[in-house]
């Protein structure tokens, strides 16, 4: 089995009743995408049922059995498509090519999960506009935040343009993202010279490659690009010298880089340059960038992770929660059209636990995105299985009653709520040179999960995972039965044995990576857990740093006291003492016990269970995703001893039945 091509490895299926004797397709082929979506039946056919269907031009096209075609046409929303199998011929009808493609990949499924299509009618419109990938890859090669090895995009300050960046485009559109940003957002050094001629021409080759399968290539851009390529002295967004050079720079980028869809920028945080620095705000800097690539159709997506890195653990008012919200709510209205505010999922940084971020519900007149991570930087960096569809759903469902229907996030991302279409979902990429993709073998189901959410939110994570799982292992029932459990599982998993009931961090510094309860306990990273001897926690209730009533109601109000808070967030928003009591009777004390016991054992039940795949998964996966297991066996018991040990020596309180604590 090829691992390079990961769910799309076109293996022989003998369950595959879906359709036979297709040997035409009929597409418009002078069409770059729709001539790939032609391709990749072709491929999948030849694998899936060994017999490769011959391309012919659309105008060529005659109606009969044993036919494929693909055909635009108007009627649906962009990038939709309508498949349908009638007599023996398959249709696949689009407004768009994009539209094709996904209706291709839709129909290559069907093959490779076995589903029939005889007389199948299939109408389906992506629910976000945008379903984006975030590489945080260096031109060095280097990845931040990188669990899979190297960048396969730069290497030595090259871009590089292989067929991995085929299959990289083909994996992309199959789980239909359509967009994607190479290079990290902290900007610095050579990529920064992305935006000159030292890189045009290789870049213009990459970004063909990704246009072929409907993917518009956006990159990161430094916010101080007309100083440091040593042009102007100043980055000020009001100044006419800095607002002249973006336009001709972004006239000459645009007309030398094809399929770029636009740039997404981290500016005035955790040291990065911004509008800042010249008292302007963010808006002026998005605008100004936004005016430059106005012509182009291009877009600014501007993210609000923005707070101050240089807090004074002493200081219990200042809320790292906070500072998204306030930095951006004043300028609500103000941004562009072509500006979109990148938002992460939580006031924090891609915790096991956090709640959904206020912006969403408080913005209104603002067209806005949610970033989401897949590369597991704080959720066991792809060495822990924790597949992470189930929280992505949950944040997705949440209700910010900013109108009385139609409210949860994903109703504002897909544009719905305040009917925007410059809007959608972004990813934090968890790829790398690695021969799987993924590092960990099931961390490719987030990859393929994300993409397949953020077209249709309306999947459940266990539909998804199980696609992902035949898809890339094939029907063995046994194979999806043990998978699916292992990855259901492994989100609660992961949360009972690290930081409880919300209140995050504990890992070591830097790394973000195992147990250390302290880690940032006295750091100046705004991120602090007030453990004493008495209780945890941060108040940010109307008596803490008022952080809760930055919700609409009744959010606000449900945060605000302990009484109804949700549990899992309890520590997040109140600090507690240890033996008050959680609605199940217990106290807060025990329960931290008794879910890291839990959690390990939840951890050894997913290897038991992983090992009854031994010869049904390719040896060779197998034998690396145990690995993983087994390291996950042991540093989930890290985690337990760490963390009860930690509560027990600063209670004396025993756990009440007796298990081992240090
Ligand atoms: O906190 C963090 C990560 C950084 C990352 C930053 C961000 C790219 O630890 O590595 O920088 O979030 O999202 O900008």
């Amino acid at each position: 089995m090829g691992f390079e091509q990961a769910w799309l490895s076109y293996q022989k299926r003998e369950t595959c009743g879906v359709v036979k004797n297709i040997d035409r397709i009929y597409a418009s082929l002078q069409n770059p995408v729709i001539r790939s979506g032609a391709e990749e039946l072709q491929a999948a056919f030849a694998g899936i049922i060994g017999n490769e269907p011959v391309l012919y031009a659309d105008s060529e096209y005659e109606p009969g059995e044993g036919t494929i075609r693909l055909l635009v046409k108007e009627g649906l929303k962009a990038e939709g498509y309508h498949l349908f199998e009638e007599k023996g011929e398959i249709t696949v009808e689009a407004p768009d090519a994009n539209g094709i493609l996904y209706g291709v990949f839709e129909l290559i499924r069907h093959l490779q999960l076995g589903k029939n299509l005889n007389g199948k009618d299939i109408t389906k419109e992506p629910v976000m506009p945008l379903r984006m990938l975030n590489h945080w890859d260096n031109m060095d090669g280097s990845i931040e935040r990188g669990y899979s090895g190297n960048s396969f995009f730069f290497e030595d300050n090259q871009i590089l343009v292989n067929d991995r960046i085929v299959t990289y485009a083909r994996l992309l559109a199959s789980a239909g993202i359509n967009a994607t940003v190479i290079n990290n957002v902290n900007v610095k050094d050579s990529a920064t010279w992305l935006i000159t001629d030292r890189y045009f021409e290789d870049l213009s080759r990459f970004s063909q490659i990704l246009g072929d399968y409907g993917i518009k290539l956006f990159l990161s851009l430094n916010y101080a690009a007309p100083m440091e390529l040593g042009e102007l002295n100043s980055a000020d967004p009001l100044d006419e010298k800095v607002k002249s050079w973006w336009k001709h720079k972004m006239e000459e980028v645009f007309r030398a880089v094809p399929n770029l869809g636009g740039f997404l920028i981290k500016a005035d945080s955790e040291g990065r340059p911004g509008p800042f620095t010249y008292n302007r705000t963010h808006a002026d800097g998005a605008n100004m960038l936004a005016e430059a690539v106005e012509p182009y159709g291009g877009l600014i997506i501007w993210r609000c992770f923005v707070y101050n890195c240089r807090q004074d653990w002493r200081d219990r008012k200042t809320d790292r929660a906070r500072s998204g919200y306030d930095n951006f709510i004043g300028l609500d209205g103000s941004f562009r059209d072509n500006v979109i505010l990148q938002i992460k999922n939580g006031p924090m940084d891609f915790q096991v636990r956090e709640p959904v971020h206020p912006l969403f519900g408080g913005l209104t007149r603002t067209n806005q995105m949610l970033e989401v991570q897949i590369a597991q930087e704080y959720t066991g960096q792809q060495r822990h299985v924790c597949y992470l569809i189930p929280m992505f759903k949950e944040v997705l469902a949440f209700r910010t009653y900013v109108k009385e229907t139609d409210d949860t996030v994903a109703d504002i991302v897909s544009g719905k709520t305040f009917q925007q279409t410059r809007c959608g979902m972004a990813a934090v990429a968890n790829t790398g040179n690695d021969d799987n993709w993924t590092g960990h073998d099931l961390a490719a189901a987030n990859l393929y999960g994300f993409g397949r959410l953020a077209f249709e939110p309306e999947l459940t994570a266990e539909e998804i995972a199980a696609e992902w799982i035949t898809l890339t292992y094939g029907t063995d029932e046994t194979v999806k039965e043990e998978l699916l459990f292992i990855l259901m599982n492994s989100w609660p998993a992961y949360e009972k044995y690290t930081a409880p009931l919300g209140i995050g961090w504990m890992v070591n510094p830097n790394y973000h990576y195992g147990p250390n309860v302290d880690g940032y306990e006295y750091d100046r990273w705004g991120t602090y857990h007030r453990a004493d001897h008495q209780g945890i926690g941060v108040d940010r209730s109307h008596s803490g740093t008022g952080y809760a009533a930055l919700y609409r109601e009744p959010n606000a109000r449900i945060y605000n006291a302990p009484e109804t808070c949700p549990e899992e967030l309890l520590l997040f928003f109140h600090h507690m003492p240890y033996n008050y009591k959680l609605r199940s009777g217990k106290t807060i004390l025990q329960y931290i016990y008794d879910t890291h016991f839990e959690g390990v054992e939840l951890v050894d039940e997913m290897v038991s269970r992983f090992e009854k795949l031994k010869g049904k998964l390719p040896d060779q996966v197998y034998e690396r995703a145990m690995e993983r297991f087994l390291h996950q066996k042991k540093h989930s018991r890290e985690w337990r001893d760490q963390i009860n040990t930690y509560f027990y020596r600063k209670t004396g309180i025993p756990d009440d039945r007796g298990r081992t604590i240090y």
